[in-house]
């Protein structure tokens, strides 16, 4: 299908959005917005991802970031589509950036659509991409303070990825405090443990994706 874009599409992420959701909805494309820091680990996660659901799932990726086709290759390299967006500067993506890149992909023939935006925790969780859902990736290294320091973004998020917890052995991260600052500034948010390097817990982000699928069919 040719994705066609209005005026009002090209000027205004708000209409942008809206734009990106019928047609979501209407193609029955589940969509999720992955956010974090730089280098917490999305674009491990999601060929992790590819590598254990492709079988199941037909799964294009949006890769966001200022330059490069660096993270669009890793998720080729692993068998899925992927569109590079370059934001020469700019610290998110937005709707009509999305929207422009749906030209590439034909929507019809694909199941699960994963947005990774530029690394950043402060810009991207302020733009509607049109997304069924907005998923955080906070990881180990970062330190426990970063949910109070950013609360915007695990206010919007329904889940947090809390990656790296091969590396807790090594570091004075609090799996239980982060669960509690997350409970505070958004009680319906869940906090998932997981490690993208060993596996831990990624059966779970699995069951997430499988339910969040099931609901976007009956939608
Ligand atoms: N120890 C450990 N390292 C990880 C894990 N997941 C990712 N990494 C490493 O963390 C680094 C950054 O991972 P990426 O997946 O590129 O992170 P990203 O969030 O996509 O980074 P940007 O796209 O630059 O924002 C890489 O060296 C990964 O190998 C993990 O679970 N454990
Ligand atoms: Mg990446």
């Amino acid at each position: 299908m040719k994705v066609t874009l209005r005026t009002d599409v090209l000027t205004n992420n708000d209409k942008a959005a809206e734009f990106n959701r019928d047609l979501f909805q209407k193609m029955k494309v589940m969509v999720v917005n992955l956010m974090s820091s730089p280098g917490a680990g999305k674009t491990t996660l999601l060929e992790e991802t590819v590598r254990a659901l492709a079988e199941k799932y037909r799964i294009a990726v949006i890769e966001g970031d200022l330059a490069t086709e660096r993270d669009a290759n890793r998720i080729r390299a692993m068998g899925a589509k992927a569109v590079q967006i370059n934001t020469h500067g700019g610290c998110h993506l937005d709707a009509r950036m999305v929207a422009a890149a749906l030209a590439e992909l034909d929507l019809e023939v694909i199941d699960l659509l994963f947005i990774e935006n530029v690394g950043n925790l402060v810009c991207p969780s302020g733009y509607d991409l049109g997304q069924n859902h907005k998923v955080a990736v906070l990881s180990i290294p970062e330190g426990n303070d970063k949910i109070p320091k950013y609360p915007q973004m695990f206010m919007r998020t329904e889940l947090v990825l809390l990656n790296k917890i091969d590396l807790l052995p090594f570091l004075d991260f609090s799996v239980e405090e982060a669960r509690k600052d997350l409970g505070e500034i958004n009680p319906a948010s869940s906090l998932l443990p997981l490690s993208a390097r060993t596996k831990e817990g990624l059966d779970e982000w699995f069951s997430w994706i499988e339910g969040a699928f099931q609901k976007c069919l009956q939608l």
